[in-house]
């Protein structure tokens, strides 16, 4: 029997080790069928991605620094001439400086404040606009946010206002691209330990507030949330654009 993304083809952003959530989303949706085209942001994570997809020897790496047009362009050539079009879009990337990710939120710099929005919301629009020529009839689009984006959640401060924004792209190119059968949502995932989390101060008591607090009494994994992807990223989604999909334990309907 098929897997649920059957000979569809996608691109898959923010594999930094094989802790980050997209290499989980990667993982699963080769299992169910996709052939995909992963990117690193450098050379630092060139080794590790390629380690990373040895078991799938058909899968196409790019190096894709997302502040670049110039290398989402690059991107798209590669994704053209192995694919001809693209079926889904996974974004899950962010970045924040690490010094903002703690006390006041207020002490962000200007140019700290634009880095953020830039990788962690900006690059969402920039891959569609380059990458749409390609996009498939009836292609997802995913993207990872967070709470924090909609409610305080201390210390993730910039990473909140750039989740916010994200949101906000979703809805905007849900609207953008819907007339054309193309889809577009977002997971929000409650605390996982990877690389990027490890920036948060306090995250230790993030998880374990987590996991006293959701009403299924238990942190998410990467496994949780590639399960969740699949869906999205298939057919079984078909009636779905704008959402914010929970994968979080329940925890977001708590008021304590
Ligand atoms: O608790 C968590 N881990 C949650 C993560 C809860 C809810 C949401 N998320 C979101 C993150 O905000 C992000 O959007 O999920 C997404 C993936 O996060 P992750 O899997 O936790 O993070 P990680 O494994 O670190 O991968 C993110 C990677 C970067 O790694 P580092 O740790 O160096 O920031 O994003 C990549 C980079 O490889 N990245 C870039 N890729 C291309 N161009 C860029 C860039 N300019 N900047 C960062």
């Amino acid at each position: 029997m098929g897997g649920l993304l059957e000979g569809k083809k996608g691109v898959v952003l923010g594999v930094a080790n094989k802790r980050s959530i997209a290499w989980a989303i990667a993982e699963h949706a080769m299992k169910e069928g996709a052939r995909l085209c992963l990117t690193y942001q450098n050379e630092r994570f060139k080794k590790q991605v390629e380690k990373l997809v040895q078991p799938y020897p058909d899968t196409v790496l790019v190096p894709c620094d997302v502040s670049q047009d110039e290398e989402i362009e690059g991107l798209a050539k590669v994704c053209h001439d192995t694919f001809g079009t693209i079926d889904f879009l996974v974004h899950s990337l962010a970045f924040a400086h690490k010094e903002d990710l703690e006390g006041p939120f207020y002490n962000v710099p200007r140019d700290h404040f634009f880095d953020a929005l830039n990788i962690s919301a900006y690059s969402l629009v920039a891959l569609v606009r380059i990458l749409k020529p390609l996009f498939a009839q009836s292609a997802s689009v995913l993207t990872m946010t967070y709470l924090g984006g909609e409610r305080v959640v201390p210390n993730y401060n910039i990473m909140g206002v750039a989740k916010a924004a994200l949101d906000a792209i979703v809805r905007y190119l849900a609207w953008d691209l819907g007339g054309e059968g193309v889809r577009v949502n977002a997971i929000s995932a409650g605390p996982i330990r990877t690389l990027a989390s490890a920036g948060i101060s306090q995250f230790q008591k993030m998880l374990e507030h987590h996991r006293t607090v959701s009403p299924l009494r238990e942190n998410v994994t990467q496994d949780d949330v590639a399960r969740t992807a699949v869906f999205l990223l298939s057919e079984a989604s078909r009636g779905m654009t704008g959402t914010i999909v929970y994968v979080d334990a329940g925890y977001h309907i708590m008021a304590i």
